[in-house]
């Protein structure tokens, strides 16, 4: 299911979590972030606004199960968790159609076009587990420029 980049990104990405903000070891298609959050973190919920241009499509690069399209192999924020007793809570509102696009510490795909509030996506790990969670939000209509603002939380969901 992992589309050839995610297996050339993947040393850069975990040296990137490793040393917090800057992307400059990744492929430059976007600003990306890196953010380090650990259980029980304020102000609840993290907000981050991201202005993207959607590029490539999740069904054919990532899974069938994902929607939407990404800006590119860098995610749009990468989050380091420290887990603990809450869940974790990754939603995204914009103006349009917005999906979500995360690869989780386990190492799974996990996608989502409409779970939160309208059109949002949202996507709850119920028993998070600590690690990097890397985070694309994506236009579901197709190609373009995007802007969204994604959500990070353990109570809230957009
Ligand atoms: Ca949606």
């Amino acid at each position: 299911m992992n589309g050839p980049w995610i297996f050339a990104l993947l040393p850069a990405l975990a040296l990137t979590a490793s040393v917090g903000p800057g992307m400059a070891l990744a492929v430059a298609d976007g600003p990306g972030e890196g953010v380090y959050l650990s259980a029980g973190f304020t102000p609840d919920p993290q907000s981050v606004e991201l202005a993207f241009e959607a590029r490539l499509d999740a069904t054919a690069e990532i899974s069938p199960d994902c929607h939407g399209y990404i800006s590119g192999s860098t995610p749009d924020v990468a989050v380091y968790y420290n887990a603990g007793s809450f869940p974790l809570i990754l939603s995204a509102s914009s103006h349009e159609d917005m999906t979500l696009v995360v690869n989780a510490p386990d190492g799974a795909w996990y996608c989502d076009d409409d779970s939160g509030s309208g059109l949002n996506p949202s996507i709850r790990f119920g028993e998070p587990q600590s690690g990097n969670y890397d985070i694309w939000v994506g236009r579901l209509l197709g190609p373009g420029p995007a802007t969204a603002r994604l959500s990070i939380s353990e109570l809230y969901s957009e």
